[in-house]
């Protein structure tokens, strides 16, 4: 599957803006076939944004269960005899989607896109109603896990990662339009050997017999780079200019199929980066050169629009990155927009890109810990048919998100339960699957602090060791010196795996304003010494390639006893405004600062 595009032979339209909206706690719709018709009693709902915050309405905002959407829209009168395609970037965590009254899709998963072939049932120049029905009820079955628990007060979502369940359409919704015959995806593959690379491509083609594919490169000032034909090829680049951290250097790969008298019947962009990314020992390497990762663990998440996707925020966020020294972030905890891929891309930032594997651990629940009521790996909580969910995902997102140069390692899980027989169980298939997927990245799953080094049983198939540690924060709470011994003492341990460690999480929560002239948690000045301690015990460890504070910015989870507000780990407010723990990133993070 390709995102919709404008090209010379591809047209798009987005279908972004007000949709009619309802909730259906009794599950109705389907039955009573609100697609059929206009959506009666429907308020109005953005499209992209969570719905959760937007209309004052506490049964909305704490929802669980069917909602629909429905919109119209022209076809544009320009499509006749095109291939017409219904496009969801995501929506939250599943949906069924109706064209007219044909049911066309249906798709799991609420961070991937999904589309539907709906040529057959639209008429260029005439409108059409479209419905999707977007379920955010979360089970043992889906990924992230969660289970909708009978209470005497209703049934009631539980989960066990530490964030709000923001549900909905978050991403554009797209109409588009491509030559029946059409290039249907694209594989890119880059190499370097000194100052020459290598961008070898893989294309799939439908109903393209008799077609050539040609692809042709062209460097960011235009220029021609080099050119190929056949559906899989190598263009070799003399002096390239590599995509490489802090430098988002881009070509773009233009596929065509074309035909036997010259003319391209279809045309596909791909930007491409290229780049090397590799393991050797302890060393992250990318284009050959060592690379430390700074930056932070992340979420979409801001006031109103929830994990909406907009533009703006998009831009602000990574003003404050580039601000702050970040040369790095990890998609915590699911596949992000595309939109941020992109800008990444553009602008050099280095992804750590995660599944929205999270909260497969019964023994953490939003941050806390203890027994959860339920035993995390079994025959009726996960188990191997939540595994082929879980695989499913790891597949869709390598689908997504291969040709970003940015990505350079995969994240399958974030905390899942790691130190038992049953997690090992899990984990080695899916370790296959994301090496199948993709055999050119490093990957590795984020490590809990409840499964230590010598504890646990999945790291052993990681590329790459990435671990959460709160060492003074959730252990060791208000003392700094017992913290730095102990975290001191586990670093030692895992570095001699031999494998490079990033540290993926770190941190302390900050009501900004308290300040405090001791060490007293909760405070700006504690948040700045807890990150000191952990700088301190990083540089004394070479194995240590990253450092990823938790988190980039204040963020809203559910409700807990040990969350005010939200997450307050932030290194910026939710607003995006400073604690005094960002400047003191920026000194350590930018050399000019
Ligand atoms: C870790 C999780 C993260 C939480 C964080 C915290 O990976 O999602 O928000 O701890 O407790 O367990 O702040």
């Amino acid at each position: 599957m390709l995102r919709p595009q404008d090209t010379r032979t591809r047209e798009r339209k987005s279908l972004n803006g007000l949709w009619s909206f309802r909730t259906d706690p009794a599950s109705a719709g389907r039955t009573e076939r609100w697609f059929a018709d206009r959506l009666r009693d429907s308020v109005e709902m953005a499209v992209p944004a969570s719905y959760n915050d937007l209309l004052a309405d506490e049964s909305v905002t704490r929802y669980s269960g069917d909602v629909w959407y429905q919109r119209t829209v022209r076809v544009p009168r320009g499509w006749d005899g095109q291939r017409i395609v219904l496009h969801f970037e995501s929506a939250t965590h599943r949906a069924t989607v109706w064209v007219g009254e044909t049911e066309v899709v249906s798709h799991e998963g609420g961070y991937t896109p999904f589309e539907a072939d709906v040529t057959g049932l639209v008429r260029p120049g005439d409108e059409v109603r479209i419905s999707a029905c977007v379920d955010n009820r979360l089970s043992f079955r889906t990924i992230p896990p969660g289970v909708v628990e009978d209470t005497a007060t209703g049934p009631k979502q539980r989960y066990w990662h530490d964030f709000f369940n923001y549900a909905g359409l978050h991403r554009t919704v797209w109409l588009s339009a491509t030559p029946t015959t059409y290039v249907d995806d694209v594989t890119v593959v880059t190499g370097l050997d000194g100052a020459t690379g290598t961008v070898g491509y893989t294309v799939a083609a439908v109903g393209a017999d008799g077609l050539t594919v040609h692809t042709e490169l062209t460097d960011a000032e235009g220029r021609p780079a080099g050119s190929a034909d056949g559906a899989e090829g190598t263009i070799v680049v003399e002096d390239v200019h590599p995509w490489a951290p802090g430098d988002g250097y881009l070509y773009d790969l233009e596929i065509q199929l074309v035909d036997s008298s010259g003319a391209v019947v279809d045309s596909y962009h791909q930007p491409v980066g290229v780049r090397t990314v590799e393991v050797r020992g302890t060393e992250f390497l990318i284009n050959g050169e060592p690379f430390a990762f700074t930056g932070f663990g992340m979420h979409e998440d801001h006031a109103g629009i929830g994990k909406g996707h907009n533009d703006a925020l998009l831009v602000q966020d990574f003003g404050l990155l580039r601000w702050i020294g970040a040369n790095s972030l990890r998609t915590s905890h699911y596949p992000y927009s595309e939109e941020v891929l992109d800008h990444a891309d553009r602008h050099g930032i280095v992804v750590i890109d995660e599944t929205a594997a999270v909260g497969l651990n019964m023994g953490l629940g939003g941050g806390i810990f203890g027994s959860q009521g339920y035993e995390t790996y079994s025959a009726d909580t996960i188990n191997d048919a939540t595994r082929e969910v879980h695989a499913q995902a790891i597949r869709e997102l390598v689908a997504r998100d291969k040709n970003h140069p940015s990505v350079v390692l995969w994240s399958i899980a974030n905390e899942p339960e790691s130190d038992t027989e049953g997690a090992e169980k899990y984990f080695e298939p899916l370790f296959r699957v994301v090496k199948e997927a993709d055999p050119t990245r490093p990957a590795g799953f984020v490590n809990v602090m409840l499964a230590p080094h010598g504890k646990c049983r999945v790291s052993q198939f990681a590329d790459v060791l990435m671990l959460n540690r709160y060492y003074g924060w959730y252990v060791h709470t208000g003392d700094l010196e017992a913290a730095e011994l102990a975290w001191d003492a586990e670093l030692a341990a895992w570095s001699g795996e031999g494998k490079p460690i990033i540290v993926t999480e770190y941190g302390a929560d900050t009501v900004p304003g308290m300040h405090s002239i001791g060490s007293e948690p909760w405070t700006e000045e504690y948040q700045v010494a807890y990150l000191d301690m952990n700088h301190r015990v990083f540089d004394r460890h070479d194995a240590v390639v990253g450092e990823h504070v938790w988190n980039f910015a204040d963020f809203a989870t559910t409700a807990g006893i040990m969350r005010v507000g939200g997450n307050k780990k932030g290194a910026f407010t939710r607003d995006r405004r400073p604690k005094n723990a960002a400047f003191a990133l920026r000194r350590r993070w930018r050399s000019d600062s």
